[in-house]
Formats: structure tokens, C-alpha cells, sequence
């Protein structure tokens, strides 16, 4: 058996968290924050067996890699309306460990 810890943007998570089940996995849900940048982000945790890391992997690149996104920016301008001014941003990205788990039980 192997355990996946996958960290992610809360946003990507509940996406990533509602599909892995879809899929019939077991998925913990962590609240973590970054070391570095402290902002709040979360891990999943999945308890799976070897032969289902790729669809698992699979699915949370799918749904958390790295992306630009399109948003809306409002900018004033001075006697003007305020002009809506897209910008492209980058979202998500994910680091996955995946590590043997020497025993599992349900207690
Ligand atoms: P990433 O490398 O994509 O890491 C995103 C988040 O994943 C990290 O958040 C941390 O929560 C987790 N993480 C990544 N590698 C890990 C590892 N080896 N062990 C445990 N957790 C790990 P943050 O720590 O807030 O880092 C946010 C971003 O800041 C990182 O993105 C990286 O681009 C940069 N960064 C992190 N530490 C750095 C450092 N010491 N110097 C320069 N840049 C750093």
C-alpha cells in the first residue's frame, strides 16, 4: 500500500477531493499552510494501492496543475468610468509524495 500526500491550493482541493472520490478513492482533507509564502493551503491525503497511483496522479494533474486563468481587473481612471482590463494570471500547481506505508489499519 502507498500514501499520497498531495499539496494544493484550497480552491483546486475541493475540486481534486470531489473527483478522487468520484473515483472511489479515500481522501483526507488537511488544512496546511506553506513554510515559506504562510499562506493557507491544503493537503489531501490518499491511502491506495500501487496499481492506482496513475489514475489518481492522473486525476490531480488533471485538476490542479499549473494554468493561466483569465480574470477581470478593474481599472480606475481619473474622470472615467472604471475600464475592465483582463489580465492572464497563473493558478494551482500541486507537489505530490508518494511514500510506502509499512502497515494500515482500521482500529
Ligand atoms: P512550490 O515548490 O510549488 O511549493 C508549494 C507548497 O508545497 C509549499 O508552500 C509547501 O507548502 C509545499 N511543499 C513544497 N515542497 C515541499 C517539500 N519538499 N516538503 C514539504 N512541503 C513542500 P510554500 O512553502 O509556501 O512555498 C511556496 C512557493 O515558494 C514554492 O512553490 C516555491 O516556489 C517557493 N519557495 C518555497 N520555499 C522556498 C525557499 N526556501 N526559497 C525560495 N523559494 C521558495
Amino acid at each position: 500500500m502507498k500514501l499520497l500526500f498531495a499539496i494544493m491550493s484550497d480552491d483546486d482541493a475541493k475540486n481534486v477531493s470531489a473527483k478522487l472520490v468520484k473515483h472511489h478513492f479515500q481522501v483526507t482533507k488537511l488544512s496546511s499552510s506553506g513554510g515559506f509564502l504562510k499562506v493557507g493551503n491544503t493537503t489531501l491525503l490518499v491511502g491506495l494501492e500501487e496499481d492506482k497511483i496513475d489514475k489518481a496522479l492522473e486525476i490531480i494533474k488533471k485538476y490542479s496543475s499549473k494554468r493561466e486563468e483569465i480574470i477581470p481587473n478593474d481599472l480606475p481612471y481619473e474622470g472615467m468610468d472604471i475600464i475592465t482590463c483582463p489580465i492572464k494570471v497563473q493558478v494551482g500547481g500541486c507537489v505530490v509524495f508518494v511514500v510506502d506505508v509499512d502497515r494500515f489499519y482500521k482500529l
